[in-house]
């Protein structure tokens, strides 16, 4: 049986600066009418968050990340939204949770201490990706492939130690952070590695500047390939994909359907 068409995340930035939509949505009414824009689009879950990771983002104090995210969170949750939060702040992730929201998207990987208890007690499912630090750089890797799918595997193996059940977690290679392009080609290539234990993996590709390889030009010149790679990361059976352009993915996904035979 070929694998289940993937859940669509669309991606809802509520912050000055983040790199191809940052200012856009800092208000909150803008918020609340792209992810419902992006709901109509076809997207599974608006993933909201309010600070940036891009390379040199100044970091956002978790009080000010909260008031930016928990309004528009609010207000998706009341249309019926399903809502992510994509946060790296145990409290932020609190009061999101508090908001309606019903996953936690943790860019670094649960490390606040208090952030695999909170989706623990909360019972939702907790996204835990990686990086080792700035976006783009080099992270030290022996083998970029082998270190991920270790660095991950404690990463969950903390999760369940803390209360999270297997079902509940989700796993990212962290597309570009601090990955070189190579090293994210490479990743992608690889995925097979990262999903061995089971777990459902996310995958955030979309824009993000090791494409630039194959599409040159700006951020917005690379949903393209965004969307070819939604449908090829489909075929290798990934559970989420994160992305800004829905209609792109959505079509990819619908074509691959459509080749399958099963649409
Ligand atoms: N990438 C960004 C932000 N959050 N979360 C997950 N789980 N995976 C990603 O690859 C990821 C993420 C950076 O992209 P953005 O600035 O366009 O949101």
């Amino acid at each position: 049986m070929p694998p289940s068409t993937p859940v669509v995340l669309g991606i809802l930035n509520v912050t000055p600066d983040s790199f191809s939509d940052g200012g856009r949505y800092l208000d909150p009414e803008a918020a609340v009418a792209h992810g419902l824009a992006l709901t109509r689009r076809g997207a599974d879950v608006v993933d909201v968050g309010g600070e940036s990771t891009r390379p040199g983002a100044v970091a956002v104090d978790p009080a000010e990340e909260a008031r930016r995210v928990v309004p528009v969170i609010r207000a998706l949750v009341a249309e019926g939204v399903r809502v992510s939060v994509d946060t790296r702040r145990a409290a932020v992730a609190e009061e999101a949770l508090a908001a309606g929201a019903t996953m936690v998207n943790d860019v670094d990987g649960g490390a606040d201490p208090r952030m695999l208890e909170v989706a623990a007690d909360a019972d939702v499912d907790l996204v835990l990706m990686h990086s080792r630090g700035p976006a783009a750089r080099d992270g030290g890797y022996g083998d970029v492939v082998a270190d991920v799918a270790d660095d991950l595997r404690r990463r969950a193996d903390a999760a369940l130690a803390a209360g999270v059940p297997a079902a509940r977690l989700v796993l990212d290679p962290g597309i570009g952070f601090s990955k070189t392009a190579q090293q994210s080609w490479r990743l992608l290539a690889h995925l097979d590695a990262l999903g061995g234990d089971g777990f459902r993996l996310l995958v955030g590709v979309s824009r993000k500047r090791f494409l630039a390889d194959v599409a040159p030009g700006g951020p917005e010149q690379r949903d393209g390939v965004t969307a070819v790679l939604s449908a090829l990361l489909a075929e290798r059976g990934v559970w989420g994909l994160r992305v800004h352009d829905v209609v792109g993915t959505r079509a990819a996904l619908e074509a691959l359907e459509r080749m399958r035979g099963t649409a």
